[in-house]
């Protein structure tokens, strides 16, 4: 049997690729070496934030809007609740490349953003204790993600439309020819005419085997959960936040359904090689500490830290996406690199990449992702 398009890698954006193909039609088949949703990559942890004015660059806007309508139309689709329109404050020196970022998307987008003294933000949100020399801006549209919620609810759709899918299965060799990929696991062989890479923290290593060398670093990263105030910092009524300080960049999330706030580090972080196992939560004393510190400082009423996880962070050398076709393969797409800050794109990637291998336009610029810039 051959099947339209074979992706290896059934994370974020591959399951939502899965998904986007076999809605069309196309016979598709899904390769994972977990059984995701899972807590071994990079999707785990319940929460993921959306973001619109990009302070990471304008270039990502438009790609931000139309992820942002192809979630709202996977929760009409299946009647979940898969974001909640927290809202999102933005949180920096004004001068900073990143608020000024913020800024330049919302004017050029005519986005609804709010910029706000620290007075402003501490007085609408008494949960936060901001310092004078910090201002806001709010972006009332954004919001928080479910992100296992989401994956599953792919994986229901993709199967629903008649995907295939193999969980718990490495891939250990894969052979392009013109017109005919091959797949190869530790159980079986497969064939499709068309392939997307989507391997997550394996990206290096099975990239390699195609000929492709991309400058991938993978990076041990933790987040935590502070007991919260319902009454103070419930999803309903305080944002997700993201802080860009001289002592590092944060973000976190609101309490969603009784979770408490969840806040992680977005910078630095262990370099680890990706077949030893993630350090534990607790094994760098900075993994509580860093956060608490962060909690203390910038929240007037965090209660105690409540429970640490690890994920991991693929990361590009300027911290921009990868998303490309094989150079002499035109029927081989790959996307990887997403450097943290991926996921809210994930609904946008998987239509681009199905797009990609029926040789449609992608509907977003993505013309800043190719992997010859390094
Ligand atoms: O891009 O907003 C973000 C983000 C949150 C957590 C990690 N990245």
């Amino acid at each position: 049997m051959q099947y339209d398009s074979i992706i290896v890698g059934a994370g974020s954006m591959g399951m939502a690729a899965g998904y986007y193909l076999a809605k069309q039609g196309k016979n598709v088949l899904l390769i994972d070496a977990g059984d995701p949703p899972h807590a071994g990559g990079s999707h785990h942890g319940e929460t993921r934030i959306i973001r619109h004015a990009y302070g990471e660059g304008e270039n990502y806007v438009n790609m931000a809007l139309r992820a942002q309508d192809l979630w709202e139309e996977l929760q009409e689709e299946t009647g979940q609740t898969i974001f909640h329109p927290t809202g999102v404050i933005n949180v920096g020196k004004e001068e900073d490349d990143f608020i000024q970022n913020v800024i330049k998307s919302a004017e050029h987008y005519h986005l609804d953003v709010e910029k706000m003294t620290h007075a402003e933000i501490n007085q609408r949100w008494p949960g936060f204790s901001i310092p004078a020399d910090l201002i806001g801006c709010y972006e009332r549209k954004s919001g928080v993600l479910m992100s296992e919620q989401i994956i599953q609810a792919y994986r229901d759709g993709a199967l629903k439309y008649g995907a295939v899918l193999q969980v718990n299965e490495a891939v250990t060799n894969i052979v392009i020819e013109d017109d005919i990929v091959t797949i190869m696991t530790e159980k079986d062989n497969y064939q499709g005419a068309s392939l997307i890479l989507t391997p997550g923290a394996y990206a290096k290593k099975l990239l390699a085997n195609i000929g492709i060398d991309v400058p991938l670093d993978t990076v041990r990263k933790t987040f935590s959960w502070f007991d919260a105030e319902e009454d103070v910092y419930a999803a309903n009524h305080f944002p997700a936040f993201s802080f860009v300080l001289d002592q590092g960049t944060y973000y976190g999330f609101p309490s969603v359904e009784g979770a408490g706030i969840k806040i992680g580090r977005h910078d630095g972080g262990q370099k680890r090689a990706i077949d030893q196992p993630n350090a534990p939560f607790g094994t760098y004393s900075e993994d509580e500490q860093d956060v608490s510190v962060f909690a203390n400082h910038y929240f007037s009423e965090a209660g105690k830290h409540r429970i640490g996880k690890v994920c991991t962070y693929t990361n590009t050398p300027d911290g921009d996406f990868i998303i490309d076709r094989h150079p002499d393969y035109q029927h081989v797409v790959f996307a990887c690199g997403f450097s943290g800050h991926g996921y809210k794109f994930a609904s946008v990637v998987g239509e681009t990449l199905a797009r990609f291998v029926a040789f449609q336009e992608p509907l977003v610029d993505i013309s800043t992702f190719t992997y010859h810039r390094f």
